[in-house]
């Protein structure tokens, strides 16, 4: 493999049916985070933050960003001047803050879940939002002003009360306008590189599947991407490898494609079937479904953080404008996580109230389960009112 700055930017490649089992398995494997020495790295950061505050921000900020600052917090209402935007941005801005806000507001469900369960026992479950958050918008190699539209407005729709942003300075200390402009704790999701598997057949438009493979693959080195081409011809598949190298020579972040490409691969299958299979065993971040009919499919998808369906839906939409929330689990982690969406940011409290009539009828149940616990006190709370109803 040509790894320079002018060979040919590939993904490797391989039939599924020449596959072993232990080989098609190795396919689903991310690559290993070393976690102990992420955590061994992160302790001492965690902990001076902990015992000294902000002083210890302060040094870690000129350490790693080389920026020396006077303080930590900037608060709204923010500054005219730290929010100046051109024309075209804002109108952008405002367009993904209307779809993002639409979508996640339509997520609300302001009524509560009432269930009688039995005559006379009533269950109920409310929402409330988590007072204080803090969300992080990454620096990195790419400044991701979305993600605070994508973090801050289902914190706002859910009520929140005190919304913290964390995000890198830039050089000169201070914010990048369009994360300051569109702002307005616990989120635990374990994230690792970006993810996108396509699945397509011959209906697939090659300079698009290879356009959606890119705009994944330019994220980071680590970025992961995966095609499926399902009975696609030898010349078909061709067609979208030269597309890749193609559209890749040009961009301006080749160097980055050019370490993330060759790390990706492509499968080939001979059925929709075998293509379902993989791709939920995967569990991607993002699943772009290039396919005829491509609707029909969405039933097969049991894991996957957001579905991109038919030729007309770039990720890129979902990333930034379109309405869905682009912060999404990776690293197979879809297979028991969402993505961000409004109850990220609620608590759903259950309630209940039982008549007398209601606790008479559930008494001897709740009475006999808490007996073979051998927990007398849980039983006696049943049993001192129920002799007052059956005056015992
Ligand atoms: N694809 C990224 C989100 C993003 N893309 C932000 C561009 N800006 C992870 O879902
Ligand atoms: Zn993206």
């Amino acid at each position: 493999h040509h790894n320079g700055k002018s060979g040919r930017i590939s993904m490797k490649s391989y039939k599924m049916n020449a596959l072993s089992s232990e080989q098609q398995s190795k396919l689903l494997l991310r690559p290993i985070i070393q976690s102990n020495d992420i955590m061994a790295r992160v302790k001492p950061i965690v902990e001076g933050v902990r015992e000294r505050g902000d002083a210890a921000l302060i040094e870690l900020t000129a350490k790693f960003d080389g920026v020396q600052l006077e303080s930590t917090v900037i608060s709204a209402p923010f500054s005219p001047e730290s929010m100046v935007l051109d024309e075209k941005t804002r109108a952008a801005i405002d367009q993904a803050y209307d779809n993002i806000h639409k979508f996640h507001a339509a997520q609300l469900q302001d009524k509560a879940l009432v269930v009688e369960t039995m005559p006379g026992v009533v269950c109920t479950r409310f929402a409330r939002p988590i007072e204080r958050v803090g969300l992080y918008v990454p620096g990195g190699t790419a400044v991701l002003p979305s993600t605070a539209l994508m973090l801050g407005i289902p914190a706002a729709v859910a009520g929140c009360s005190e919304i913290v942003i964390a995000t890198p300075p830039r050089k000169d200390g201070s914010i990048v306008p369009e994360i300051d402009s569109s702002s307005l704790v616990s989120i635990d999701m374990p994230a690792g590189p970006s993810e996108l598997l396509v699945i397509a057949d011959m209906t697939s438009i090659p300079a698009y599947v290879a356009s959606d493979l890119l705009s994944q693959a330019e994220h980071g080195t680590d970025s992961q991407v995966v095609l499926i081409g399902v009975g696609l011809t030898a010349e078909h598949l061709a067609a979208i490898e030269d597309e890749v190298h193609e559209q890749a020579s040009r961009l301006p972040r080749v160097d980055i494609v050019r370490e993330s490409i060759p790390k990706s691969y492509i499968i080939e299958v001979e059925s929709m079937e075998e293509a379902m299979r993989f791709s939920n065993a995967y569990a991607p971040e993002h699943l772009i479904l290039h396919l005829e009919e491509a609707e029909k499919h969405v039933d097969q998808v049991m894991n996957a953080g957001s579905v991109f369906v038919g030729h007309w839906s770039p990720e890129s939409c979902g990333d930034y404008a379109s309405g869905t929330n682009h912060t999404l689990p990776t690293y197979g982690y879809a297979r028991m996580y969402s993505g961000v969406n409004t109850d990220t940011f609620l608590k759903h409290i259950t309630s209940q109230q039982l008549t007398r009539e209601g606790l008479d009828a559930i008494g001897d149940t709740v009475m006999r389960l808490a007996e073979i616990e051998g927990l007398e006190a849980h039983r006696n709370a049943v049993g001192v009112r129920i002799r007052d109803i059956r005056g015992l």
